[in-house]
């Protein structure tokens, strides 16, 4: 009942489904049942990088965009909450005020609870409850931890990564990993000094890494997102990956992946390799390649 509330875009039935999911309730397993035909649909969009880079409020501008072009746009945000007391921070709420009387956005802060890698663990469960409301797009801020953000990469269709000027940020990235999950870099706060350094740092390191034929190449976009200048280009980006996507056939690729490594469970090599990982027996590459080798049969 709730999902088809949802359907008839019910903005309490959302909330109470994302409520119940977020809770690990007993009623998940049939909530995603009866979402299971109207997901998958949905443009999902991540975005990452250091705290107070701008991704509330580049968030909050994006959603501008979107709702000029007609799109129905759902926005999670993870909020770091204390591992102590579960409760989040509810900052980013206020900074995306702008649309809490707009019936075609939903939003809603979510709390890591603990949870690594700068989502909720219910973050994808949420994401499908979003889409079963019919939102074309969804867009995902994560808690900014510096270090371990890359989960949100194996979620999201693109993933932009936002730095900002003389943060060191550029160089962080790459140590993070960060470079190989960005479809598309975002330098923020480019009315800063040092904006053309952080760019060009970027642009040199994109042409440093290793890329076959057809493969994508990260974007650089720069904004001042705290005037939403840029933002249009920031679309633009997005909407030239998902085209990416498409044309590779990555897109269902990823999301069959996605959705065969979201039903792993016993019976595969997962608690094997994950044991080998831990005891240096193996590296996590060639563990996650003997796993994709079995998901793929
Ligand atoms: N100068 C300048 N400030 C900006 C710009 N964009 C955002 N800010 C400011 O930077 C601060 C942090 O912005 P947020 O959007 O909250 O950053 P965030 O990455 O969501 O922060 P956390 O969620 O706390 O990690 C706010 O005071 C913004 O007004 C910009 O383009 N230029
Ligand atoms: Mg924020």
């Amino acid at each position: 009942m709730l999902v088809e509330r949802a359907r008839d875009g019910d903005p309490r039935a959302v909330a109470r489904l994302i409520t119940l999911v977020e809770s690990g309730d007993d009623t998940v397993p049939a909530i995603a049942a009866a979402l299971a035909p109207y997901t998958g649909r949905a443009q999902v969009v991540g975005l990452t990088g250091s705290p107070g880079v701008g991704k509330s409020t580049t968030t909050n501008e994006l959603v501008r965009a979107l709702r000029a072009h007609g799109h129905r746009v759902g926005v999670l945000a993870i909020d770091p909450s204390s591992p102590f007391t579960g409760g989040a921070i509810l900052g980013d709420r206020v900074r995306m005020q702008d649309h809490a009387t707009d019936p075609g956005v939903y939003i809603r802060s979510m709390s890591s609870r603990g949870h690594l890698g700068g989502l909720s663990a219910a973050t994808p469960q949420a994401v499908r409850v979003l889409e079963g409301a019919g939102c074309d797009v969804v867009l995902v801020e994560t808690v900014g931890v510096g270090q371990a953000e890359v989960e949100v990469a194996s979620l999201a269709d693109t993933t932009l990564v936002l730095l900002a000027p003389g943060m060191g940020d550029a160089i962080q990235a790459v140590k993070a990993g960060i470079l190989e999950i960005a479809d598309v870099f975002v330098v923020n706060k480019a009315d800063r000094d040092g904006a053309d350094a952080t760019v060009r740092d970027i642009q040199g390191m994109i042409a440093l890494g290793e890329r076959g034929p057809g493969q994508w190449r990260p974007q650089v976009v720069r904004t001042i997102a705290a005037r939403g200048e840029g933002i249009d280009d920031v679309a633009a980006a997005i909407d030239k990956h998902r085209a990416w996507l498409v044309e590779h056939d990555e897109l269902r690729r990823r999301r069959e992946l996605r959705a065969r490594i979201g039903s792993l469970r016993d019976g595969t090599q997962l608690p094997a390799l994950a044991a080998e990982v831990a005891s240096g027996a193996t590296d996590p590459y060639a563990a996650a390649e003997a796993l994709l080798a079995q998901l793929s049969g």
